[in-house]
């Protein structure tokens, strides 16, 4: 892909590349819809990146073609360096996520040609978007050769970029695993305070399982932004400044108005079960934290209301199979993936399981933490 992304740079811009950057997707292990709570989740990046290769162009302009397959038309645009005048959102739409991005980078952008490629299956719901951002915030720190000192800065300006340029209200979660994940190692993040735990997850005898369900309902992100408004509903009525300092004996004081006392619910029982995950797997409890990870699909199913018939289907057929120590719906839900974890030398009969137990056809990607954004060198 990489090499393509190269080739393809050479071809439309008629010159080499000189610089390339990648960042990942991600999948979440567990601590769902929770980070826009102040609270914790649970991901690890994936070794699928996008990937950004390019040059300075000694211009006011930037210019960038897409070769991902799912972008909507055209597939190259141009537009000024931002200065005084503010770029904004418009058509195509995998062009804003790159807008953004630059409008929102943390030093001056210089023109520059890129041609941008991707591994992460669009819309699947393992973040190619925060892994598009990362990437050509990555990108722009080489090219100006001005690096943004505190991560979470640069996480924080990729999400800002996602809220003004794609209207998606998301947390920080995706933006900051892209940014900063880790060979071998999940990473256990505490939301509010932006620290990260590294919690080693090389046990040779576990797979981690992803299963795309290929399938995306509309309502999506209508209902993430819904999902947002009432939890902040929720605090504001506990007289909390997030839900994340609630407890469960608290939301007693929501149970006349139970929508918001089940998404209350959610958060609450969710952190709490993040925070054992990642004991869990520290101490090599994977039993238990397969037994979280039933659990938190379970909550996010009937409290939290975001998974559908596809995601469920998928996860009851995982579970069927006597390898699987849990399975979950993975992302933001209504479509995307599950993530299962199983006995490694057993992963093709759950695969198998899971096809004959389904009226759907998915995909599959056995799966190993990797790492998080990174400069790549390009091949002379
Ligand atoms: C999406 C959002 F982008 C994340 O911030 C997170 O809220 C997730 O849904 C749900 O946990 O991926």
């Amino acid at each position: 892909m990489y090499e393509g992304a190269v080739n393809h740079f050479t071809k439309e811009f008629k010159t080499q590349p000189d610089i390339a950057a990648c960042a990942p997707g991600r999948v979440n292990l567990i601590g769902e819809h929770t980070d826009y709570n102040d609270g914790f989740v649970f991901p690890m990046a994936l070794p699928m990146v996008t990937v950004v290769v390019g040059k300075k162009n000694g211009k006011q302009t930037c210019s960038v073609v897409t070769m991902a397959k799912e972008a909507d038309s055209p597939t190259r645009v141009e537009f000024p360096v931002p200065s005084k005048q503010k770029l904004t959102p418009g058509e195509p739409k995998w062009a804003n996520y790159v807008k953004g991005v630059v409008q929102n980078f943390k030093g001056s952008v210089l023109g520059f040609d890129a041609v941008i490629d991707t591994s992460v299956p669009i819309g699947g719901g393992l973040s190619s978007s925060a892994s598009l951002e990362v990437a050509v915030y990555t990108f722009l720190e080489a090219l100006t050769g001005q690096t943004t000192q505190q991560k979470k800065e640069k996480a924080l300006a990729c999400q800002a970029a996602e809220h003004d340029f794609a209207n998606m209200p998301c947390g920080i979660m995706d933006q900051f695993i892209a940014t900063m994940g880790e060979k071998g190692t999940a990473l256990f993040i505490d939301c509010r305070s932006m620290e990260a735990k590294s919690v080693p997850m090389t046990d040779p005898e576990i797979a981690i399982i992803i299963t795309d369900s290929k399938v995306k309902h509309n309502l999506a992100s209508s209902a993430y932004a819904e999902r947002r408004q009432q939890c902040y509903q929720g605090a504001q009525i506990l007289g909390k400044s997030s839900l994340r300092d609630a407890t469960l004996p608290q939301l007693q004081a929501l149970k006349n108005k139970e929508l918001l006392y089940k998404r209350a619910k959610h958060v609450v029982t969710e952190n709490n079960r993040t925070e054992q995950a990642a004991k869990a797997l520290q101490e090599g409890n994977l039993k238990k934290f397969g037994e979280l990870m039933n659990e938190s699909h379970e909550s996010l199913r009937t409290d939290y209301e975001v998974s559908c018939s596809e995601l469920d289907e998928l996860v009851n057929a995982a579970r069927s199979c006597p390898h699987v120590l849990g399975s979950r719906m993975t992302g933001g839900g209504f479509g995307g993936c599950t993530v299962t974890l199983a006995t490694a030398k057993h992963a093709d009969k759950v695969i198998d399981a899971i096809k004959n137990n389904t009226k759907l056809k998915p995909t599959f990607y056995i799966t190993k933490p990797s790492g998080g954004a990174r400069v790549l060198s390009i091949p002379k």
